[in-house]
């Protein structure tokens, strides 16, 4: 696999992608609710996964595609190399504010994260990362982390995860909320996982994502040096929903042994 000819058609499709999407502003948006009434999806976001699907079939008919609307592949396992796609993460943005919205893409090998892309379409910035070869904030190589502290840090979470919710302790994560500097709610996985890997918040939470809405990011957030796993410390999951914490790596581990309470 080369990883740098793949760079640069991903880059060129996901581009053409994100054209689709800002002319579809200009159009109706048929919107309709799938696991709860909060829980969107558009003909947009089943029209840009089609879009890729056609594309990666045509242009590279070994790969297997994990996609949130279902166009792709079965995936009960993580052999040979799948792309794993959310063709708008953060649907509820993109309906309501037409922003604050991103594609996101990873691309994994047996497992392991080879490349990864988000694209902030409205603000036409692509992040991306290439194991082993860095993070990038469109042409720019991003630095690495510096170390920081809970009580200098930034943390992006839903105010969900603040109330009493039957995943978690929601105690744990009050307490964070008082200990760090400043707390962000972008309501895009994907974005904020840009976020951190260009150093902008120092961590992000979450008690359900889907492998498609972390995959891209974290292949930047960790060529960047940020760690992410669940809850239980354990590699993030790339087949099912699960916690997730992807933070600077001289707190991750502090957030998890400190505020984290199993319920
Ligand atoms: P989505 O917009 O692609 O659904 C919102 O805070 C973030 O959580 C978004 O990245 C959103 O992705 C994701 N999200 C929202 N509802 C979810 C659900 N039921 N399961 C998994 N991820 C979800
Ligand atoms: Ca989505």
């Amino acid at each position: 696999m080369d990883l740098h000819e793949m760079d640069r058609y991903i880059k060129s499709i996901i581009k053409e992608a994100g054209h689709k999407i800002r002319n579809s502003f200009l159009t109706d948006i048929s919107i309709e609710s799938k696991s709860d009434a909060n829980d969107l999806v558009t003909n947009i976001d089943k029209e840009i996964e089609q879009f890729f699907i056609s594309r990666i079939n045509r242009d590279y008919p070994d790969h297997r595609i994990f996609g949130e609307e279902g166009f792709g592949d079965e995936i009960k396992d993580t052999n040979g190399v799948i792309w794993m796609l959310d063709p708008i993460d953060g649907t509820m943005n993109f309906i309501h504010q037409k922003r604050n919205f991103a594609i996101s893409l990873g691309i994994y090998a047996d497992g392991v994260g080879k490349l990864g892309y988000i694209y902030d379409v409205v603000n036409d910035d692509l992040y991306s990362g290439i194991q082993g070869g860095g993070a990038y904030y469109n042409d720019e190589r991003l630095r690495p982390l510096q170390d920081t502290e809970i009580g200098e840090s930034i943390l992006a979470m839903n105010a969900t995860w603040a109330v009493p919710n039957r995943h978690f302790d929601h105690n744990g994560t009050l307490k964070l909320i008082q200990d760090v500097r400043g707390i962000r709610s972008y309501g895009s996985a994907a974005i904020e996982l840009a976020y951190l890997a260009s150093g902008r918040i120092d961590a992000y939470i979450s008690m359900r994502l889907s492998p498609w809405d972390i995959a891209g990011g974290m292949v930047i957030a960790k060529e960047a040096g940020a760690v992410a796993t669940n809850f239980k410390g354990e590699p993030a999951n790339l087949l099912e929903q699960d916690t997730f914490l992807a933070a600077n790596p001289s707190i991750h581990a502090k957030i998890l042994d400190r505020y984290i309470l199993p319920k």
